[in-house]
């Protein structure tokens, strides 16, 4: 009876991890019009007229611009909102997320 293992089985750790954020990325195609980028990214990401053409052209550019960085879940719930957005109209308009290094 005196021989039971009663050693802790975990460690404990004082330090609280902060959540990792994750990256919404506008992807570029060739079929959404400019002028509608622009208005989704104002609407679902509450940037001005000026963030938002800059953020759109980058993306026009390059083929990608990160939008702007969230929790998990707010990441995920505004891509898919934005891409539906685009949907709705029919046009092929694309946001990802993933998460930061
Ligand atoms: N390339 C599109 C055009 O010339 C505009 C556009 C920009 C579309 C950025 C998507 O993520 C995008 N009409």
């Amino acid at each position: 009876m005196s021989n039971i293992d009663t050693k802790p089985r975990t460690k404990v750790r004082t330090k609280t991890e902060r959540p990792r954020l994750h990256k919404v990325i506008l992807v570029n195609d060739d079929y959404t019009p400019r002028e509608f980028v622009v208005l989704v990214l104002k609407a679902e990401f509450r940037m001005t007229e000026d963030q938002a053409h800059k953020v759109m052209i980058t993306a026009h550019r390059l083929g990608v611009c990160v939008v702007a960085v969230f929790t998990k879940d707010v990441a995920e719930t505004k891509a898919t909102r934005a891409t539906d957005a685009g949907r709705a109209k029919g046009y092929p308009l694309l946001f990802t997320t993933e998460p930061e290094e």
